[in-house]
């Protein structure tokens, strides 16, 4: 079997990839290890960058987001009994995000794929990547008790953290750098009004908590929990008695409660590989980088991956410049650093690390440069203005 792009994940990198590419004639392939089901249980981001959004657009698949989803012109910062709303469109000259939760993205990305025809394995195993230093590169897997290989002419490591691409990079070739945080993150969704009709970011005394959406009628909040707490210790009452503790007083007392549809706890940390890419192998979206969710980037880094990927393929392919490839990673990096950063910085200002020591510094210490650091972005414009600028997401990078 041959192709000229093996996409390795049918996440939203892997398969928004493939819908570019398919839009202009590069044939791909996508080999998936789960079923696609499976892929669409998984409940993560919901707040999209303005260059995503615009991504979606080009790629073809926005007309149910344009619907369903909500543009939002501003986010809240809840902390020591006080409410900052950070005006995004005026401190940005008009820029907004979208609350259009990834599941949705991803639903969209396989119907357009199902009408496009392109090829996607689900359920393959013991994916294996090869030669990706020649220019014959193939990937094997095993399909319903078959062998497959599939020779290609670049392979997309769009396989997440714990794929199987970021392991083709010889260790003496890639650096890892990596922050894991002392606490993770309880998820919640519910098919309850939202509590309020922006996102809330809460730092508090008992830890943080977001207050964020998916519709009119479904909402997603999350807590800071211990990382030693286990889903089974969070009944629905304990985590809704929790969030109010830590919401707004008058949000909490207006706040609709329900049944969980779905409660997960997930771990925080901070990751990037160097480089991003080996011969012909480039690594897109988690598979190179995480970030602690408080910043909104995880999947807006995939997608700004995701659109220089695209960039350099077409133009290999149309204008048989293969020079540009080596461009990949330097482009990419520049961007992913920016976004560890401020996620970085967002996840330091508005959690409670306990007693844990911070960068040598003591606890205590920690909190209160936090403290100040928090009160001096969010009491001036221009300190709000730099949360605003990276919160929609900084410009994408063009290719030289
Ligand atoms: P993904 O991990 O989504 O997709 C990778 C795909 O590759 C998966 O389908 C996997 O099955 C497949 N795969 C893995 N190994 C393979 C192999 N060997 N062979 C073939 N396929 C293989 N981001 C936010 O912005 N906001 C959030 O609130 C947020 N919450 C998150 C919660 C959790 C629990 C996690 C894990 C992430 C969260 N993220 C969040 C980040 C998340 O949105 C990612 O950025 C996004 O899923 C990245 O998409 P992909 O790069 O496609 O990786
Ligand atoms: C979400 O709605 O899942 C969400 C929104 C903003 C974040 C993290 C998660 O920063």
């Amino acid at each position: 079997m041959k192709t000229q792009v093996a996409i390795i994940g049918a996440g939203p990198s892997g398969l928004l990839l493939g819908q570019l590419l398919s839009k202009q004639g590069i044939d791909n392939i996508i080999v998936e290890r789960v079923s696609g089901e499976y892929v669409l249980g998984r409940i993560r981001a919901g707040v999209l960058e303005q260059g995503m959004v615009d991504l979606l657009r080009e790629a073809g698949v926005s007309e149910r987001m344009d619907r369903e989803g909500e543009v939002h012109t501003g986010v809240e910062l809840a902390f020591n009994d006080k409410r900052v709303r950070i005006a995004l469109d005026e401190l940005t000259g008009g820029d907004t995000v979208m609350v259009y939760g990834q599941t949705e993205v991803t639903r969209d990305l396989m119907e357009a794929r199902q009408t496009s025809g392109q090829t996607t394995f689900y359920e393959a195993s013991n994916v294996q990547l090869n030669d990706v230093k020649t220019d014959a590169p193939y990937v094997t897997f095993e399909k319903n008790g078959e062998s497959v290989r599939l020779d290609c002419e670049f392979i997309a490591g769009c396989d997440g953290f714990h794929g199987v691409s970021r392991k083709t990079i010889p260790d003496d070739v890639k650096t890892e750098h990596e922050r894991v945080y002392p606490f993770g993150w309880l998820g919640l969704l519910s098919d309850t009004k939202p509590a309020h009709d922006e996102l809330i970011y809460c730092k508090t005394d008992r830890g943080f908590a977001l207050a964020s959406m998916r519709s009119a009628t479904r909402s997603r909040y999350y807590l800071q929990v211990p990382l030693t707490d286990k889903i089974e210790q969070w009944s629905d009452d304990a985590f809704w008695t929790e969030l109010k503790r830590r919401l707004p007083t008058d949000v909490a007392a207006s706040m609709e409660t329900g049944p969980s549809i779905e409660k997960s706890i997930a771990p925080l940390r901070s990751f990037v590989c160097e480089p991003m890419q080996y011969g012909n192998m480039f690594l897109v979206g988690d598979a190179a980088h995480i970030v602690p969710p408080t910043g909104a980037k995880g999947l807006n880094l995939a997608a700004s991956d995701v659109a220089t990927l695209y960039k350099i393929l077409t133009r290999v392919y149309q204008d048989g410049d293969r020079d540009c490839i080596n461009q990949y990673s330097e482009v990419c990096l520049r961007r992913v650093w920016h976004g560890e950063r401020f996620s970085w910085w967002m996840t330091n200002m508005m959690h409670d690390f306990g007693n844990v020591e911070v960068n040598g510094t003591d606890s205590q210490t920690f909190s209160r440069f936090m403290e100040s650091e928090l009160n001096f972005y969010t009491d001036n414009e221009e300190g709000r203005r730099v949360i605003a600028m990276q919160y929609v997401g900084l410009p994408y990078e063009e290719i030289k």
